[in-house]
């Protein structure tokens, strides 16, 4: 799994990269329409500033990510919920949270990250949680994928999870990854095709959800594609930016987001 790095996530979420915008342009939705699709609502907006949230920063591992605490906080305020990053860190903050009456916790260690409903007793992760979210994103700005094509990029935690949340919305899903076998497994297990050249598939496909840390040059990109690509590294050259119809990235926020909202679901 990658791991995030300060310059990464600066300024996120920040109105100056006004996510919101460029979503709405490609997708129709907001972060926070896509996250209330992505957690099962069938409405664009909704109350949630019922919702206390503490985010605690865990130390654990390669340590604390300057901003990462403070950016998931910011996402989840944006959210409409009432949130705050504790004082304390790793179990103090998780204590701290929980003496508070907070109704979500959210914390990330290097290899997994979480929102825990301490009512309910459940926890939405971020492996589900951008899969879910950038494949609402990619049927939304696909004009919906029922008997589409779709490539997804990488077999790993995201990757694994779009396979079936894109085969459960109806499209033709081909998985590839460069270890081959990491995809062939997703094929044996769920149906995916699964395809072992990269480029050749990539040339081949006008939807693609990647999920790989990976960067793709445009002379392998298809006139037209659409992007949805939580993975970071994230870069298009100029013949991919133009050749591409839509690049849906960022980040933190919409995963974060799906989340926070799904998380929330529990309770109501
Ligand atoms: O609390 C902190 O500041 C750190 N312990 C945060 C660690 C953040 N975790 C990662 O970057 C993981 N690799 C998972 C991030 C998933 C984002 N898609």
């Amino acid at each position: 799994m990658t791991r995030l790095t300060p310059d990464l996530i600066e300024g996120v979420p920040d109105d100056k990269i006004d996510l919101d915008s460029r979503l709405l342009k490609m997708t129709g939705k907001t972060v926070k329409g896509i996250a209330l699709e992505a957690a099962g609502f069938d409405v664009d907006d909704m109350d949630l500033s019922g919702f206390r949230v503490g985010v605690v920063p865990i130390t654990s591992g390669l340590g604390v990510i300057s901003g990462f605490s403070a950016s998931v906080d910011a996402i989840v305020r944006r959210l409409g919920m009432d949130s705050h990053v504790t004082e304390g860190t790793d179990v103090n903050g998780f204590a701290e949270a929980v003496d508070d009456g907070v109704d979500l916790i959210m914390m990330a260690d290097d290899n997994k990250f979480v929102a825990y409903n301490t009512k309910t007793n459940r926890q939405t992760d971020n492996s589900w949680g951008t899969a879910m979210g950038y494949s609402v994103a990619l049927k939304n700005a696909a004009g919906g994928l029922q008997g589409k094509d779709v490539l997804v990029i990488g077999a790993g935690y995201v990757g694994s999870w779009a396979v079936r949340i894109l085969m459960e919305m109806g499209a033709n899903v081909s998985v590839t990854d460069i270890v081959y076998p990491k995809a062939k497994a997703l094929e044996d297990a769920y149906g995916a095709k699964a395809l072992e050249d990269v480029d050749d598939a990539l040339s081949k496909h006008k939807l693609v959800l990647n999920a790989a840390p990976a960067i793709f040059s445009g002379d392998r990109i298809a006139e037209g594609a659409i992007f949805s690509t939580p993975g970071v590294p994230h870069y298009f050259d100029e013949e991919g930016r133009r050749k591409a119809r839509a690049i849906i990235h960022d980040p933190l926020e919409i995963g974060t987001a799906v989340m926070a909202v799904n998380s929330a679901k529990y309770s109501l």
